[in-house]
């Protein structure tokens, strides 16, 4: 790690978990068949808006009983979702550029936290954070020169003074040249309110994962079957050992351009791996458990709060689909089951989002 880039002690970021340490918790991480049960599928699907692909109503397995899955995928259940359009990528810089023009708009990362939002989601007694904290920045990525404990994430997650959507990395780094890519360092605050400006919404956690599995929801990956390696690289995830070495051989180290790889059965890019994805929900660790005997759950929006006993003083939002920095040594949470809950005014450098739309009532 260069130590010159570490603007706060990992103590520091354990006491204070949300904006400034919230890095805490981040990581810890058509018209088939089978979908048109207990619905008549669309015919035809309706006239998608630009840049949106059409995802059929219907039935479809969520969550999974896979080897593979942790505790909050578990079990696998049946849902049942209306049909909705979703981007068929995640909104680019160029997007959010637009809406940022549009509007004058401010992001989370742009303003500086108040010393109350810190401390309305620690732990009792916790100190104030000193006011040299209190300036506006955001979590970036940066790799550590050596192999690290991997359950403290403070070793890769550095609170940078300045980081934003415009500076992804930090002062010094810019978007210029990266148009394309999908914009980063987005509170799940921003990403609500781009999508309202664009007439869309957040999808709810089942809409992502439907739309993710696509005509798959019985296999692992949203490509099929066959693991990801060095030599099959259906996504931009991390090869090589994490946090440490990123040999990069799918090609990128950190975001790519969207739609770099190749689409899912919708024809759905980077549902798996680039950047994580807000939904509209919150998070709840045992969410699934609770359905386990609830028959099929039609058009579920989510719990009323979150609720994840392992950090107990933030809200939570769904977060799906996993990033470029995931890979099967430490997450491979860019399956399309996994699922993770992020603190809703926290940006970091690999989480952004994608919005979705219903067709008028009637249709
Ligand atoms: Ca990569
Ligand atoms: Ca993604």
């Amino acid at each position: 790690m260069k130590a010159t880039l570490v603007k706060t002690p990992a103590r520091v970021f354990r006491s204070w978990p949300r904006r400034l340490a919230l890095a805490i918790g981040l990581l810890s991480l058509g018209l088939a068949a089978g979908y048109a049960a207990g619905r008549k599928p669309w015919v035809a699907a309706p006239a998608a808006p630009p840049g949106m692909r059409w995802v059929p109503g219907g039935e479809f397995t969520m969550g999974t009983d896979s080897p593979q899955a942790w505790p909050d995928e578990r079990p696998a259940h049946r849902v049942k979702v209306d049909g909705f359009w979703i981007d068929d990528h995640e909104v680019t810089n160029a997007e959010f550029r637009a809406f940022v023009d549009a509007t004058g708009y401010v992001t989370t990362a742009e303003k500086a936290p108040s010393v109350e939002e810190i401390l309305s989601q620690t732990p009792p007694g916790t100190p104030p954070p000193p006011p040299e904290m209190m300036v506006p920045g955001s979590l970036v990525f940066k790799s550590p020169a050596g192999q690290v404990d991997l359950r403290d994430i403070s070793q890769w997650w550095i609170w940078t003074p300045g980081a934003s959507w415009r500076a992804p990395e930090g002062p010094g780094s810019t978007i210029d040249g990266r148009d394309d890519h999908p914009v980063v360092q987005v509170s799940w605050d921003d990403a609500v309110a781009y999508a309202r400006w664009a007439d869309k919404r957040l999808p709810t956690e089942a809409e992502w994962e439907r739309a993710a599995k696509g005509t798959r929801d019985k296999e692992p990956y949203t490509w099929g079957s066959e693991p990801p390696s060095d030599k099959n690289t259906p996504a931009n995830i991390w090869q090589g050992q994490f946090p440490s070495r990123n040999t990069a051989t799918d090609g990128f180290e950190r975001t790519s351009p969207v739609k770099s790889f190749p689409p899912n059965s919708l024809g759905l890019y980077d549902m798996a791996g680039n950047v994580w994805e807000w939904c509209a929900d919150w998070y709840e660790r045992d969410l699934y458990a609770r359905r386990a005997s609830a028959g099929t759950i039609v058009n579920p929006a989510g719990p009323a709060h979150s609720d994840d006993p392992s950090r107990p003083y933030s809200p939570l939002r769904v977060q799906r689909g996993g990033s470029f920095l995931c890979n099967d040594d430490y997450c491979s949470r860019y399956r399309p089951s996994a699922r993770h809950g992020g603190s809703p005014d926290t940006g970091t450098s690999h989480v952004g989002f994608r919005c979705v739309k219903s067709p008028p009532a009637g249709r």
